[in-house]
């Protein structure tokens, strides 16, 4: 792999965590994985201090965006993130270079149909000698696929979730109980799933990292703060539970590359655009083995309604958690055979280098 390509990767935080999530484990992984020289410009480095404390250490050359941007020589690749837009100083200079440097633009996540069709499209700059392309992650190979960094399989078989749950105070796990991690927008169906859960006949324990309420037990169910957890160790925390709630974009495919059952509480847009893209992942889910109909069914109803379209009914969805199991390990495995994103990125790049 050639180990000079220099890559400056743009992200504006919109809010939460997400953006910088995204951009901060493509960049490691493009710096650690394949040798790159990575410059991730971030408007706001505060969230990205929070999931990577020790980004200032690490290969990778995290610098402020600031508002006046100083000029710089561009990089061969150049990575906008979620169509923020470039500094013009920079995209003139692009412009000037004897090579036109490959420009990416990296889209937001969606299981619908459109997006293979998308994926990889050009689309020339109006004045300039330049062409931006369309970058989308997805689940099947006509898209970018998914972030997974290569030692995740070599991490995860030498984790020790003992020695997690002894770290954070969790005690042993009573049989038949269930622990649940639990990231989540404000969910008007919170109170009611506690309830239900305060109910449950077996004992359950819910991990909430980021929480700063106090530790707590109500019937059957232990609240249990936790910290907020660099990114890596959010992962653990995923291996550790039998059933993560997660939300956004990143969490979500986290909780995917897991392998345990989920709830996803995605990022809600105006006149509930997102339940549509709620239901084309669950129909991409739903594909891949026939033989859970059922529960499928049981899921979809449980995630419309955490997602506000419905009313929660955890009974049924915790007897469905058995199938789920075995059906998110087949959909790991599905998605574990298609080529990562960074792979990909790096292929479409090289490509156009030539
Ligand atoms: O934070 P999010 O809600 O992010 C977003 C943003 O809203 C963004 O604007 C939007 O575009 C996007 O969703 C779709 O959720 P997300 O994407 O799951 O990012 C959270 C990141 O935080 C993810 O990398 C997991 C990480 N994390 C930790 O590292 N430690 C923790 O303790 C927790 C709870 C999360």
């Amino acid at each position: 792999m050639n180990t000079s390509l220099r890559c400056d990767i743009f992200c504006t935080v919109v809010d939460n965590f997400g953006d910088a999530a995204v951009c901060w484990r493509l960049a490691s992984q493009l710096a650690d994985d394949f040798g790159w020289q990575v410059r991730l410009w971030i408007d706001d480095p505060q969230p990205l201090y929070r999931l990577a404390p020790d980004a200032p250490r690490s290969s990778v050359d995290v610098r402020r965006w600031e508002k006046s941007f100083a000029d710089t020589a561009p990089a061969d690749i150049v990575i906008e993130t979620f169509a923020c837009e470039l500094p013009p100083n920079y995209v003139a200079a692009m412009a000037s270079r004897t090579t036109q440097p490959v420009w990416l633009n990296l889209e937001y996540l969606s299981a619908e149909d459109w997006v293979s069709g998308c994926h990889g499209l050009p689309s020339p700059h109006p004045r300039l000698p330049l062409t931006k392309h369309f970058f989308f992650p997805g689940f099947d190979s006509n898209t970018g696929g998914l972030l997974r960094e290569r030692d995740y399989e070599k991490r995860r078989r030498v984790f020790n979730a003992k020695a997690f749950r002894q770290e954070f105070l969790l005690g042993d796990p009573p049989p038949a109980s269930l622990t649940i991690s639990l990231f989540s927008y404000v969910n008007p169906a919170l109170p009611a799933l506690l309830a239900a859960w305060a109910r449950s006949d077996t004992p359950i324990q819910v991990l909430c990292p980021g929480s700063t309420e106090p530790r707590q037990q109500i019937g059957r169910l232990e609240l249990v703060p936790l910290p907020f957890l660099p990114q890596q160790r959010y992962d653990e925390l995923l291996w550790t539970c039998d059933l993560n709630f997660v939300r956004g974009e990143d969490s979500f495919i986290r909780a995917q590359w897991a392998a345990k059952p989920l709830v996803w509480q995605i990022y809600p847009q105006t006149e509930n655009l997102h339940l549509q893209k709620l239901d084309a992942f669950i129909a991409a889910f739903g594909k891949v083995d026939a033989g859970h109909t059922l529960s499928i069914r049981t899921m979809a109803a449980f995630w419309h309604a955490w997602n506000g379209d419905g009313t929660l009914d955890w009974p049924a969805f915790s007897s469905a958690l058995p199938a789920m199991r075995q059906h998110t390990q087949i959909w790991t495995n599905h998605l574990a055979a298609h080529t990562d994103l960074a792979t990909n990125l790096v292929q479409f790049c090289l490509a156009r280098l030539k």
